[in-house]
């Protein structure tokens, strides 16, 4: 089997927290900040697989917004216009979880070559990583508006092979959200599924090559 050469991520969920924006949202709606989140961000990922299937793609943000409209509308909250603003822009501050600067600067040191592979636009992954400062880290930043679709599918997942100038087997790609390791396993990649929180894996399938509490179980996957 090729070594792992490269590890590819993605972004939300996966080195980003998409719950940082609950502060924010519980300060405009008291008592509703964690549901309003946990809705915005379940109803974004459909918004995305929906636009993907009929063909209508817009960008992230886009999406982002609209699904944020919608779950507010659901939980009968009144959002301004200020609000609406104010709360997309926090997506672009999300936190980086506490241990992946340090672990992305250890896989660093080991020789791995790191990317992002997000459903982000171009603007929103740089504009997140510059936030956090860990722009350094990274070989690469890959944003899904080079095929104007979203993951999982398949031409997204070549984009990282392309952009990389790797052949898929030398790429370890790593994701929280279970979906994303799957699509990503079809593809071809080796994956390492972020479980966080003690979740199932989706039943579609494919089981991921390995399993990670938090990104640190990275550094014995590739090598020690
Ligand atoms: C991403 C979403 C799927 O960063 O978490 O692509």
């Amino acid at each position: 089997m090729a070594p792992i050469r490269a590890i590819v991520f993605d972004l939300y969920g996966t080195l980003y927290d998409v719950h940082s924006v609950a502060a924010r949202c519980e300060s405009y709606f008291p008592g509703q900040g964690a549901e309003l989140s946990r809705r915005w961000r379940q109803k974004q990922l459909e918004y995305t697989w929906l636009r993907s299937l009929m063909g209508q793609y817009r960008d992230f943000e886009q999406a982002t917004l609209e699904a944020l409209v919608y779950s507010c509308k659901q939980l009968g909250l009144a959002l301004s216009d200020e609000q609406r603003a104010a709360l997309c822009e926090e997506y672009l501050r999300l936190a980086p979880f506490p241990e992946v600067p340090a672990t992305l600067k250890t896989l660093n040191e080991k020789g791995l070559r790191l990317a992002i592979l997000s459903n982000g636009s171009v603007n929103s992954i740089a504009t997140v990583v510059r936030n956090s400062g860990l722009q350094a880290q990274f070989a690469e930043l890959i944003s899904v508006d080079a095929v104007q679709i979203f993951k999982p599918d398949m031409r997204v997942y070549g984009l990282a092979e392309q952009r990389m100038k790797l052949d898929r087997s030398e790429i370890l790609f790593v994701s929280s959200n279970a979906w994303d390791a799957t699509g990503a396993s079809y593809y071809g990649y080796r994956t390492c599924w972020i479980n966080r929180s003690g979740q199932n894996f989706e039943e579609l399938g494919r089981t991921p090559d390995f399993v990670a509490e938090d990104l640190r179980g990275l550094v014995g996957v590739c090598g020690g």
